[in-house]
This record gives structure tokens, C-alpha cells and sequence, in this order.
């Protein structure tokens, strides 16, 4: 799905995000946030949720590490938003970046880094998936 549908999905109601992540066991996690939200393309396709409600994957958005995807735009190889260098080049991936390690749900397998990041851990797979609550 894009991020201009998320988009204008999202403004329009309010919705909880499910990130969830399949191990190289095939076992999987997941984390939930609350009031989930993009803002509009003027703005990166900034990631807006109001918090984290739990999962047993723990929070990778805003882990307590100093490192926040919290409120960050999105980046592209050619629209860099991130805090550290291109980190959507240098990873190869589109995401929403503090600096570029850490939690990266888009990355490439590229050697020695295999896998998408949450957390620091790397994991297989990852889904974010959205459902909408009742108001
Ligand atoms: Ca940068």
C-alpha cells in the first residue's frame, strides 16, 4: 500500500498500527500503537501514533535508546530525511529513520546485516498493519 493512501486513510479515522515480526524460526512478534497516523506528502509521510500500547516484540519505535522513529519522515535514497547520513541509501530502503540502525522495517538483506531491524534484533520479516477502532 503507499504511503499516499495510508495517508488519507489514516486522517480520516482513527486507527491502531500492528508492526509484526516473523523470526528466522518462524515465530512471531508484534508491537501496537495507538492513534496511528502519516501526515501528508508536504511533510514526508511523517509517522504519527499517540503511543505505544504493547507486543511482544517491545517498542522500536521509541525504545528508551535515544534512538526515535517517533515523529520522523519518511526517507527515500533520494529524499533523505533521517538524522544520520542517507540511511535510505546506504540501506538500500525506504523508511522512517532516526539515524540509520536500530529499527529499519524496509531493509534489504545486504551482507553482513541480514533482515529487516526492530529493536536492534534482526528478524526475517516484517507487516505493519492497520485496523480502524470504534470512536
Ligand atoms: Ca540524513
Amino acid at each position: 500500500m503507499g504511503l499516499e493512501h495510508i495517508y488519507q486513510l489514516t486522517t480520516g479515522g482513527s486507527y491502531i498500527l500492528r508492526v509484526t515480526l516473523e523470526d528466522w524460526a518462524g515465530r512471531e512478534k508484534y508491537a501496537d500503537y495507538s492513534g496511528f497516523h502519516l501526515e501528508n506528502e508536504q511533510d514526508d509521510y511523517r509517522l504519527r501514533y499517540d503511543q505505544y500500547t504493547g507486543g511482544t516484540a517491545g517498542d522500536g519505535l521509541e525504545p528508551g535508546t535515544g534512538q526515535i522513529v517517533r515523529n520522523q519522515p519518511f526517507s527515500t535514497p533520494d529524499n533523505d530525511n533521517s538524522n544520520g547520513g542517507n540511511c535510505a541509501a546506504g540501506h538500500r530502503s525506504g523508511s522512517w529513520f532516526d539515524s540509520c540502525f536500530h529499527t529499519n522495517l524496509n531493509k534489504m538483506y545486504t551482507y553482513p546485516f541480514w533482515g529487516v531491524v526492530w529493536s536492534g534484533t534482526y528478524f526475517k520479516t516484517s507487516c505493519m498493519k492497520i485496523r480502524c477502532t470504534e470512536a
